[in-house]
């Protein structure tokens, strides 16, 4: 520990808190030490040459001389393979367990001794000594894993091993859940562990709260997913290749993916990146679907501190004719900041504001940390002990951290006991008005001063039964929190679709909801770092999350706050937030002209919402993210693989937003196509780059051609924006209706457009032909 960790526990928690936190951190250290057994000398192993095969279902057992593996295509077309006797399950990232194996798929010899499984989608290849290479249909190779090595402690016990891959030269990096320096992923080392980087963060810091081992990428020769199922502490490090300036020696790029134990297995998903993320989320779930009003503009603050400034907060949006959906109360509501209580003082009547602000359209949504107070009297603490679901130490004890209320115990959320006990505590939330619920802390976070602010590694968890510690169950540990909040929801209120969203997770994370971007820093690194951070979720099958607007630990300037806001406008979770010592967040205590380009923002994203609402069906129904890079339809086009400034609003639209400071204007990087801007109507063509006007009141936003997008129109009702194809071509795009906040199946309408003799003819694809739209439409950028 140095000076400023003490300083810093001191500052957070005064003296005796201070001391607390010493203790805590220092018992931690203690436990761990006790707990540690020494490597020792180790042994090396790789697999060594191929003796046997053995044909199964979707190809087969490969037998090696020191390992045997398992390589299995599955319907959908995933490829697992798996070493030394590592099958799919069990997994905490697969929805269903393991999908069947395709039974069209056979294990074949291939040359030089190896063999293949030709499949659909891909051909594996193993070599005789080992590497796995995945080609597509037409034999490009896309990856290829080298055969990996293992380190065994020579008195026993677990593994630890290195699995390096090659990609293509030209091929770029993105996902491993939610990064900061991305969204391409350049050359360097991150690792895998969920870590809350205490205080505000921006893109020099890694990893953070939600990180994945897997890996999507984009080459010419194809777009693929990667994904080593194993729940560990790792690294990864990342390598781009390097194309030898046309000097014919082409540097492949690799992916080194280290682990301290666990399984060595991973599942491969190929085709185009909508294919892949279609296929990854057959494999871990589809995205659930938020509650229409989770797509609207949302309002938090840590410290409102009283129920009169929560009203006077939403009377200042309703007073500057501000559209606002939710207000999200943090644990300042809380009674001694202990979970699911209320300060009954400064929130007298909590059911009654929710109820009062619900009629005006307004929902509240209910922060939930994990971490229970450890102390007699407390209903949650002895209900849990007396259930036996907080996750014990080495010794058999409690295992305790540090977080707001004191010391703290903590649910074992991979106890299936622990997950539907934690469910049930949801109806006093529903029971105090809240509608949707905000994960914190579920790294899960204690606040130390000195090392890895979380519960110590030899803590006992339950893990679905198989029993183990927290090497294996800390970066479930928030997905585990995820799923009971979830299931607990659908039992409890089983006519609603649950809203919720975390700051932790894994792999699978988006079955039960989504994400936000935690503490970003308030700056313009923070503001790429927010744009960052839900591209490579979304790559990672998680479509809802959006960032703080204007940070969370500053005080933004009006520039800074307002191209935040902007941002965010066309992000799927758009919710300013901020710490309780930050400046203010409402877009009135900014001066005239912010409020007026607030309100322009604002009023934006209401009039998208329908559109919003289709993408959260389609991403429901196709893992497809909202927010997808600029190279989704074009991923061969290698300029737009490297364009991190802009992204693709689903299929229709390409928002450009303003990250620097003193910008009035800024270069877009077109894909192919026409597409319009829609501020001015003027039709550009892709691929190429434009100039365009990025005055303060709004950033570039780009209509593609052709495309169908559902509004709201002037009158409130639903309306179909319709931007002219170009001559020769024809277009479309699809309308899902709102169907209210239930589970009630809407219909995914289809549309096509076309030019015909100047005009733009739009219809409405059904069963036996094509028949007008059911709503009203307004044709732009015709005539040009
Ligand atoms: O609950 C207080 C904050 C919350 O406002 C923030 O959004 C979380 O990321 N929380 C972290 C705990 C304190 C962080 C310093």
């Amino acid at each position: 520990m140095d000076g400023r960790d003490l300083v810093r526990s001191v500052k957070a928690f005064g003296s005796a808190r201070g001391r607390l936190a010493l203790r805590v951190a220092l018992r931690r250290r203690r436990t761990d030490a006790a707990q540690q057994v020494p490597r020792g000398p180790e042994r090396a192993r790789v697999p060594g040459v191929m003796t046997g095969v053995e044909h199964r279902p979707g190809g087969g057992v490969l037998r090696f001389a020191r390992s045997e593996l398992l390589v299995r295509v599955a319907v959908g077309g995933a490829v697992f393979w798996g070493w030394d006797g590592a099958e799919p399950t069990p997994s905490y990232a697969l929805a269903d367990g393991c999908p069947d194996a395709d039974p069209r798929a056979v294990l074949e010899p291939d040359k030089d001794g190896g063999w293949r499984v030709v499949s659909e989608r891909v051909t594996v290849r193993v070599s005789r000594h080992g590497s796995v290479e995945i080609l597509t249909p037409g034999g490009l190779r896309i990856r290829r894993e080298l055969p990996p090595r293992w380190w065994e402690p020579v008195s026993g016990g677990a593994a630890r091993w290195v699995q390096r891959a090659e990609v293509p030269s030209d091929a770029r990096f993105f996902g491993l859940g939610g990064r900061a320096s991305g969204p391409r992923l350049r050359d360097g080392t991150y690792r895998l562990w969920n870590t809350d980087p205490r205080g505000g963060f921006g893109p020099g810091d890694d990893p953070l709260y939600i990180t994945m081992p897997v890996q999507l990428v984009v080459a010419d020769s194809g777009t693929h997913l990667a994904f080593y199922d194993n729940t560990r502490d790792g690294l990864v490090v990342l390598a781009e290749g390097d194309e030898g300036a046309g000097s014919g020696h082409d540097r492949h790029g690799s992916s080194r993916v280290g682990m301290d134990g666990g399984p060595l297995r991973c599942w491969v998903v190929a085709g185009t990146p909508a294919r892949v993320l279609l296929g990854w989320t057959a494999l871990t779930g589809r995205p659930a679907l938020p509650p229409s009003w989770a797509l609207g503009p949302q309002h938090a603050r840590w410290g409102f501190g009283s129920a009169r400034e929560v009203r006077r907060v939403v009377a200042g949006y309703r007073e500057h004719g501000l559209p606002l959906t939710a207000l999200h109360l943090d644990i300042d509501h809380y009674d001694r900041h202990q979970v699911f209580t209320v300060d009954r003082e400064r929130f007298p009547g909590l059911p009654g504001l929710a109820e009062e602000l619900r009629r005006g359209g307004v929902r509240l949504v209910s922060i939930v940390d994990p971490a229970v107070k450890a102390e007699p009297g407390n209903r949650v603490y002895e209900a849990g002990l007396a259930a036996d679901v907080f996750v014990r130490d080495a010794r058999g004890g409690t295992a305790r951290g540090l977080v707001w209320p004191g010391e703290c115990v903590y649910p074992d959320f991979t106890a299936p006991r622990a997950r539907a006990w934690w469910g049930g505590l949801y109806e006093e939330r529903l029971a105090q008005g809240f509608a949707g619920f905000w994960h914190d802390m579920n790294e899960p976070a204690s606040i130390v001063p000195f090392g890895d602010p979380t519960l110590p590694l030899s803590s006992r968890h339950d893990l679905e039964g198989r029993g183990g510690d927290h090497r294996e169950a800390h970066n479930v540990y928030g997905l585990g929190m995820a799923r009971a909040g979830y299931e607990g929801l659908r039992t409890l209120l089983p006519g609603e679709r649950p809203f919720l969203f975390s700051r932790s997770g894994w792999a699978g994370m988006q079955r039960y909801g989504g994400a936000w971007s935690g503490d970003v820093t308030t700056g313009w690194p923070g503001l790429r770092a927010s744009l960052s951070l839900v591209l490579g979720l979304g790559l990672c099958g998680v479509p809802y999350s959006g960032p703080d607007v204007g940070g969370f630990d500053g005080s933004p300037s009006p520039e800074l706050y307002l191209r935040w806001l902007q941002l965010a406008a066309f992000l799927p979770l758009l919710r300013t937030h901020s710490a309780i010592s930050a400046g203010r967040r409402e877009p009135w205590e900014f001066g005239a002209e912010t409020l007026e380009h607030a309100r322009g923002a604002l009023l934006e994203r209401q009039r998208l919402h329908p559109y919003f609402v289709t993408l959260a069906h389609l991403s429901r129904l196709t893992g497809a993210p909202y927010v997808r890079p600029v190279w989704w339809s074009s991923p061969g086009d290698r300029a737009l693989r490297d364009c991190e400034d802009a992204f693709l609003l689903g299929d229709g639209l390409l928002v450009a937003p303003v990250l620097g400071p003193g910008t009035d204007r800024r270069t877009v990087r077109l894909p192919r196509g026409r597409w319009y801007d829609t501020a001015t109507g003027v039709a550009h063509e892709g691929p190429g780059q434009v100039v365009l006007d990025a005055p303060i009141g709004r950033v570039p936003v780009l209509a593609r051609a052709g495309s169908v997008i559902p509004v709201r129109g002037d009158d409130g009702g639903l309306e179909l924006e319709v931007w002219a194809p170009a001559a020769g071509r024809t277009g479309g795009g699809v309308l899902v209706r709102d169907t209210g906040d239930g589970w009630e199946e809407p219909e995914v309408e289809r549309y096509t457009t076309a030019l015909e003799d100047g005009r733009v003819v739009v219809g409405r694809v059904v069963a036996d032909g094509s028949v007008e739209p059911g709503c009203p439409v307004r044709v732009r950028g015709a005539g040009v």
